[in-house]
């Protein structure tokens, strides 16, 4: 049998998850799927160096809920990171001021430092996972084509960087080939490893071409 042409040629960079937050957002329908492609997920970011704590997961019912998770995931975490730094800049500013004859100048910590050191509470990627399987109805073609848009549609509108972990299969098989769960010889692949990795470099992307970088 001659050599496929398909798939993911690996990056030939060592990206650096240490620094990253990431969020998972996964449904519920089709669990063991699920199951199986979170574990993969998660072990991917973990073996790139995201750190455990910056590691936030949370579930939705079914695939049709994720876009609107995403988007609020995202949105909730910068309101956050907001507030954080409201807190911290309005300590600075009821400092009370410097007795008069005393030294002036620079404080102890300027505002500068203080927001250079903040800890972020933003998401640098959200994983969005679901197991979509296709029934008797036009359900499948509804719900794959609205949640495949909106994801895009988050990601675009937010800046933040949104991994695709919908399954879109035609039978059980499909899917259980598709999270190394394959009844046959051929377990498959589990293409939460494959999430995790997009999700540690298109994050690592977005920060240096955000910073103007390339
Ligand atoms: C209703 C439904 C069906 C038939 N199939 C799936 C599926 O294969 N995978 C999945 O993630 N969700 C499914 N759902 C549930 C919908 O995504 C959604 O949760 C409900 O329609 C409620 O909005």
């Amino acid at each position: 049998m001659s050599a496929g042409i398909k798939g993911l040629v690996p990056s030939n960079v060592q990206y650096d998850g240490s620094p990253l937050r990431v969020a998972i957002v996964h449904a519920r329908w089709n669990k063991t799927v699920i199951d199986a492609l979170l574990a993969g997920t998660i072990a991917k970011l973990k073996a790139l160096g995201v750190k455990e704590h910056n590691i936030v997961v949370q579930t939705v019912p079914g695939s049709f809920e994720l876009p609107l998770a995403v988007q609020k995931v995202i949105q909730g975490a910068q309101v956050q990171a907001g507030a954080t730094a409201t807190d911290l800049l309005g300590g600075l500013m009821s400092l009370p001021s410097p007795k008069p004859g005393s030294r002036t100048g620079t404080p102890a910590f300027g505002a500068s430092s203080t927001t250079a050191n903040m800890p972020s509470q933003t998401f640098d990627a959200v994983i969005a996972i679901g197991v979509l399987i296709k029934g008797s109805t036009m359900h499948f073609e509804y719900i794959c084509d609205s949640v495949s848009h909106a994801l895009m549609r988050v990601q675009l509108d937010t800046g933040v960087p949104v991994i695709f972990g919908v399954l879109t299969a035609l039978t059980d098989d499909q899917a259980l080939e598709r999270a190394g769960l394959g009844r046959g010889e051929n377990k498959g692949h589990n293409h939460g490893e494959d999430w995790g990795a997009a999700a540690v470099e298109m994050a690592s992307h977005s920060r240096r071409w955000g910073e103007g970088k390339f």
